[in-house]
């Protein structure tokens, strides 16, 4: 990261009223970590901040995010800046997409190896674990000061991206990092007990059918369940709450590739995790998706048993 663009960011900051911090659509702990990690921290600058999410905050992420500050629907304002975190392309941001257009300038700050920088200013590092451990690197370059609330929201950021720090993205630096974040006030127990340890039974519910649902292709390598409609309605589920479904059916030993499909009004959405070699990436980015080596996804018009077959069939190669 170079310095001189983080002096770009803070000139635009200075420079700018009206400021909107955006993150992805289907907010994770990174996305909704980092855009609130930005929003409090430029809190003390006394402008206009206001957030946009496409989206419902998962229940486990609704004591970090204030809903009053998140715009439900885009009215076609103009920003003086905007800030678009954790999203590997425009399409991500869902119903807002069209905010780019409106706004003065763009400053995206990702660490999705396939965003191609869409903004004036764009700080992509692919190196890092989270876009929030990317974030905290450009905060502590201003030298400002970092308060807990700020330190708590990075620390849920790396927390969830690297799987508790078990992915292969989780460097000696992630932990260094993480161990500032202590020192600078952050409860580990406690954020593990409510981002980890807090769910509702209807929602474990949901998650065992899910799971309960896996089937296993080439000998075993492939693992593949649903989400559908009925397993929510069903348990009464928000899909926004079924998380980790796709982390689970990894744990099966000879899996080396998870897939879940998730049932929505357009379609399919599709999760793949990798466990060793095999870049999802490449297959997501195919059909327009976007993510790392290991975590990736896209979405298909196709309803959940041709979407099935589609992930099948493009994972051949890779097993027969
Ligand atoms: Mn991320």
């Amino acid at each position: 990261m170079r310095k001189n663009e983080v002096k770009g960011i803070f000139n635009l900051i200075n420079t700018s009223d009206k400021i909107c911090i955006a993150g992805h659509k289907a907010p994770d702990g990174d996305c909704i970590g980092s855009v609130m990690a930005l929003y409090n921290f430029l809190k003390p600058f006394n402008k206009n901040i206001t957030v946009m999410i496409d989206g419902n905050i998962p229940y486990n992420y609704k004591a970090f995010t204030d809903e009053s500050i998140i715009l439900k629907n885009y009215d076609n304002e103009e920003f003086d800046l905007l800030f678009v975190l954790d999203t590997s392309d425009t399409k991500r941001l869902g119903k807002f997409e069209d905010v780019l257009k409106k706004s003065k300038k763009t400053v995206v700050i990702d660490h999705h190896k396939t965003n191609e920088g869409f903004g004036d200013i764009n700080i992509i590092d692919n190196e890092m674990s989270s876009t929030g451990e990317l974030l905290y690197d450009i905060l502590k370059a201003s030298d400002l000061d970092i308060s807990v609330e700020v330190a708590v929201l990075i620390y849920i950021a790396i927390l969830t991206d690297t799987g508790k720090f078990s992915y292969t993205n989780t460097t000696s630096n992630t932990h260094r990092k993480a161990a500032e974040l202590i020192d600078l006030g952050v409860n580990v127990s406690e954020i593990d007990n409510i981002v980890y340890n807090s769910k509702p039974s209807n929602i474990v519910r949901a998650f065992i059918d899910c799971v309960s649902g896996v089937e296993l292709y080439y000998e075993n390598r492939l693992g593949i369940t649903a989400i559908t409609k009925s397993i929510l309605d069903k348990n009464n589920a928000d899909i926004a709450d079924i998380d980790g479904v796709v982390e689970y059916i990894r744990e099966i030993k000879e899996v080396e590739v998870s897939c879940v499909l998730k049932e929505n009004d357009e379609g399919t959405k599709v999760s793949l995790r990798s466990k060793n070699n095999i870049d999802v990436s490449a297959v997501s980015v195919k059909y327009k998706g976007g993510g790392h080596a290991k975590a990736a996804g896209f979405e298909l018009n196709e309803n959940i048993e041709n979407a099935k077959k589609i992930i099948i069939e493009e994972f051949k190669e890779y097993f027969v």
